[in-house]
Parts: C-alpha cells; sequence; structure tokens
C-alpha cells in the first residue's frame, strides 16, 4: 500500500522553479482538522537560550512572539539526548534505543528510518498534504553500505513520506559539506565526484591534523580530518568542490528554501519539517549577525536562530496563512559549550546560562541533557495562552498530529506515541505518564509525576571529549525533580519504594 502511494509521490516530487512570493494574501479557510504545520527542531539549544525562558543576556525576540501568541511548555522533553535518535524518535513515534544503530549518525550512513515504517511526514503525505524537509537531517541517506553521493541518492527522505526535500545530509560539522536537494548533490559538477570516508583519508585536500597552520577555527576536540572553507571536519571528503557550501550562508539558504516551499504550497495544505544547523559546531555567524549578541559566536547564532523563526512567523503574515498554521519550535536535544571547537563560548558567556537550573547538558540523562524548549502556536485553535506546565515528550507529537487529523493509526504504527492533542494545544494542563529519556550511552531514566529514575550503567559518568556529566552510575539514582529540579541530592537510598516501583515501570516498558 505505502509502495504504490510512494510510487504516486516520485512523479510529483519535484518542485517547479519559484522566484518569490506573490505577497497577494489569500482569504484563508480555517479547518482545524487540517492545519498547515511547520515542525522545526533547533540544535542544540538549552532551555536558558532564549529570552521567553528567562534569559537575559540575549534577547530573541521572534521566538518570544511565537511564545506569547501560543504556550510556552516548562516540562517537555526530547526523547535523547543528542541528535539522530531524538530526530528518529519524534519522525517515527518509536523510542531510538529499541533500534539498533541509531546513534550520532556520520555523514555517509545509510538512511536508518526503514522505507516500510509509517512515518510522521507519511501520514501527513496521506492526509494530502504536500510535505517537505529542508536543513539539518541526520538520519542518514542511501542504502546499507554507505551513502553514494553521485547521482540519485536513494533512498532519501522521498522514501519516508517527504514530497520535497533540502538538506544538510548530517551535522555542519560533518562532511560532506553540501546539499542534497530531491535526493542530488545541489550544484555537483559530475566531472568532479564526491569522496566520502569515516574511516581514512581520501583525495589530497589538507586536513586539520596535518595542516593545523590551514584552520581558522582549531578544534578542542575531535574535528581534525578534512579542512572545508578553513574549518576542520569529522571524515574525510574530496570532490564537489563547486557544491560546498559557505558556513556563513547556511541559515539563509535554508531560511530561503523553507520560505519557498511555504510560497508554493500555500494555496494547499502543507507540513514543513525544518532542522536548522543553528545553534551546532561550527558556530558560524552570518556577517550580519556576528558580533551582535556580546556573548561570542554562540550568542550569535542564537540571533540568526531568532532571524530564522522571524522570516518563516512573517512569510505566514505575508501569506494571509499564520492563523491556520500550528508552528512547533524545539530542540533536538540540550546545550553544550565546548563541543570541539575553540570558539570561545565559555569565556564569553558573560553570566548566560544555557542550561538554566538544570544539571548536565546535552549527552547527559540528567535534565539539561532532554529537557528542551518547547513551543506550539496556532492562532485559530489554541485559547490558552501562557504556559503549559504538564509534563510532555516530543514523542507524543506523532499521535497528537494523527490526532488532530482525524487519522486513525494502525497498530504498531508509532508504537511509543500517544494522542495527547488537548495537552499540546493547552485544553489542559497535564502530566504524561511517565516520559522516558536516553543519554549518549543508551544509559534510560524514567521521569513520573514528580520522581526520575536513572537506571544504574557501568559505563563512564564522563567521556573524555565531552566534558558533560553523562548521569552514568553504578548505582540507581533518583531525584525528587519538584524540589530538586538542579539534580543535587540522590534520594535513592530514602525511597526504596519508589526506586522499585520506577524501575519495575522502566523495565515494563523499555523490555530489558
Ligand atoms: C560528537 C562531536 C560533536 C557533535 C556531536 C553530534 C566530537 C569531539 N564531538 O561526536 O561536535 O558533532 O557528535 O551532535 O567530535 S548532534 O547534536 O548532532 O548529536
Ligand atoms: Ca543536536
Amino acid at each position: 500500500m505505502k509502495k504504490d502511494l510512494l510510487l504516486g509521490i516520485s512523479a510529483m516530487s519535484g518542485l517547479a522553479a519559484i522566484t518569490g512570493c506573490s505577497p497577494a494574501q489569500k482569504e484563508e479557510t480555517v479547518d482545524l482538522k487540517r492545519p498547515n504545520v511547520i515542525f522545526i527542531y533547533s540544535d542544540d539549544l538549552g532551555i536558558g537560550d532564549l529570552s521567553c525562558y528567562g534569559a537575559t543576556k540575549i534577547s530573541t525576540p521572534n521566538i518570544d512572539s511565537l511564545a506569547s501568541q501560543g504556550l510556552q511548555f516548562t516540562n517537555a522533553y526530547a526523547t535523547s539526548a543528542t541528535s539522530t535518535p531524538s530526530r528518529y524518535g519524534m519522525l517515527t513515534g518509536t523510542y531510538p534505543w529499541r533500534k539498533e544503530n541509531t546513534g550520532i549518525a556520520p555523514g555517509n550512513s545509510e538512511l536508518i528510518i526503514d522505507t516500510t515504517c509509517v512515518t510522521l511526514a507519511d501520514v501527513f503525505h496521506d492526509a494530502g498534504y504536500r510535505t517537505a524537509a529542508v536543513g539539518k537531517w541526520h538520519l542518514g541517506l542511501g542504502p546499507a553500505g554507505g551513502t553514494n553521493f553521485n547521482g540519485l541518492i536513494k533512498p532519501n527522505t522521498q522514501s519516508i513520506g517527504f514530497d520535497y526535500e533540502f538538506i544538510i545530509p548530517a551535522t555542519v560539522d560533518r562532511v560532506p559539506c553540501v546539499f542534497v536537494e530531491n535526493g542530488r548533490v545541489a550544484g555537483l559538477d559530475p566531472s568532479d565526484p564526491i569522496t566520502v570516508s569515516y574511516d581514512h583519508k581520501v583525495g589530497d585536500w589538507p586536513t586539520g591534523e596535518e595542516n593545523p597552520e590551514l584552520v581558522k577555527l582549531k578544534p578542542s576536540q575531535g574535528h581534525n580530518n578534512t579542512i572545508i572553507n578553513g574549518i576542520p571536519r569529522i571524515g574525510w571528503m574530496t570532490g564537489g568542490k563547486s557544491a560546498l557550501w559557505n558556513d556563513e550562508e547556511i541559515a539563509d539558504v535554508i531560511t530561503d528554501k523553507a520560505k519557498k516551499f511555504i510560497c508554493e504550497s500555500a494555496d494547499t495544505t502543507f507540513f514543513l519539517y525544518m532542522g536548522t544547523q543553528d545553534i551546532h559546531v561550527p558556530r558560524i555567524p552570518h556577517p550580519r549577525f556576528a558580533g551582535k549578541s556580546g556573548l561570542g559566536t554562540r550568542g550569535d547564532v542564537i540571533l540568526q536562530l531568532d532571524w530564522t523563526i522571524g522570516e518563516i512567523m512573517h512569510t505566514l503574515d505575508s501569506l494571509g496563512i499564520a492563523d491556520n498554521t500550528l508552528f512547533i519550535f524545539t530542540s533536538d536535544n540540550g546545550p553544550v559549550i565546548d563541543d570541539g571547537y575553540q570558539d570561545q563560548a565559555a569565556e564569553m558567556l558573560n553570566g548566560h546560562t544555557p542550561m538554566g537550573i538544570y544539571r548536565g547538558g546535552k549527552y547527559s540523562l540528567y535534565e539539561a541533557g532532554t529537557r528542551i524548549p518547547f513551543i506550539v502556536r496556532w492562532p485559530a485553535r489554541i485559547k490558552n495562552h501562557g504556559k503549559q506546565e504538564g509534563l510532555f515528550s516530543q514523542i507524543d507529537v506523532f499521535a497528537s498530529m494523527a490526532e488532530i487529523l482525524g487519522v486513525q493509526l494502525q497498530e504498531g504504527v508509532a508504537f511509543d506515541s500517544r494522542p495527547r492533542a488537548k495537552a499540546l494545544l493547552g485544553d489542559e494542563q497535564t502530566d504524561r505518564e511517565y516520559v522516558v529519556e536516553q543519554n549518549l550511552n543508551n544509559t534510560l531514566a524514567i521521569i513520573k509525576g514528580e520522581w526520575k529514575y536513572l537506571e544504574p550503567s557501568d559505563k563512564p559518568a564522563i567521556e573524555g571529549w565531552t566534558k558533560t556529566e553523562l548521569g552514568n552510575a553504578p548505582k540507581p539514582q533518583l531525584y525528587n525533580l519538584k524540589e530538586d529540579p538542579s539534580e543535587k541530592n540522590n534520594v535513592a537510598g530514602q525511597n526504596p519504594e519508589k526506586v522499585k516501583e520506577l524501575s519495575a515501570l522502566l523495565k515494563e516498558v523499555s523490555g530489558k
């Protein structure tokens, strides 16, 4: 069934070239079962990085206004403390740790979502929406055995429900440093084919390891393979010179593609899944933002991210479709300060606290690893503006969307996702029954009510390259998040019954 539908998609998958948006507003029809949906994943953005969440050293006016026109979640979680698994969880509605190979993907990884899996994009596509993936992808492309970036890359996002794609294959610190549009590297000269390896050097382009004098941004950890635009990356590549991106322009390029997709789809109903490269390392702001935050490049790219959100909001306004567009803005995992480049992020913090009051950060099972900003705006539908304090997980976006659309999911589809549209849209302030979290080492935690249990792990407490406490410990940990949101006091010893209850629940959910 899915196969037939996909054949149908490929025939119409190419979007016609467009030169810009018609400013003419259309009469907006509000159908509360068919909103346009925009889901924007920022990268490594912390709950303390936005002024609407209390940051005082930086101002994010566009994201703040998105929040003030909708709902700002204070108790929302990504499934995982790194990118690939969180994205996998959101798009499949299944916890990533149920599947092998869902850890941080290299730039030549195969597509890790099975093409037979019904994804969130499939749900929208099958409901007649026009669907697109724009920006950071990081879920692999192509068949097992490594992506061939020359020619048509298949399977791609169009094999799992997206009509249009314009994507960064992995992360901006990983090769290949090119965009892929509808299965082909954008701007590739066939006479200069791309070779990529994550095992050994390919070609003769300089590397950070061999030619550190050629580097304009020095690594603090790793990041010493092929140098592209003066930045040493993870992995080696050669070829595809005409297709290489300019780091300063990535935000402009992907924002433009997203806007064009919205413009082109304004007459129909659309689902835009967008991953920003901001604020992942290397943090390279456009000159418009460089030096503007006073917090170094990490702050500058937060301003750039805020600009992107403003551009998308203005596009909706100019088309007169903001009212019936359900707009979700969030982050794939928590914040990190030094993530492998000497960009002075720590020295320039100036009192700014990306983690807020929370312990840990990206990679960690502690709160700052997965408790993320999460904002939902849908003017035609959300009437209770303000804070949503109920416990919420990105895993439930899938089933909640199906609920809004009135789509019945087949058994087994989005296995871990629960329909929570009432919480998502602020009709009620209720907690999810429980939320499961995952750190870099696949150690799990479970939150239920005010309690959080971290399963014991023999993995290291800190991996040498992160500086972040991962939350691994040989003994069980239990925190009362209401009394101790910063997870300072492990009260497992005083509460053996709670430990027993939550470890049993985690075992039941995870099957391990
Ligand atoms: C790590 C990288 C880090 C980042 C991360 C993935 C080093 C030392 N660190 O291995 O820089 O790329 O992977 O980040 O190489 S994520 O947000 O996409 O998951
Ligand atoms: Ca990330």
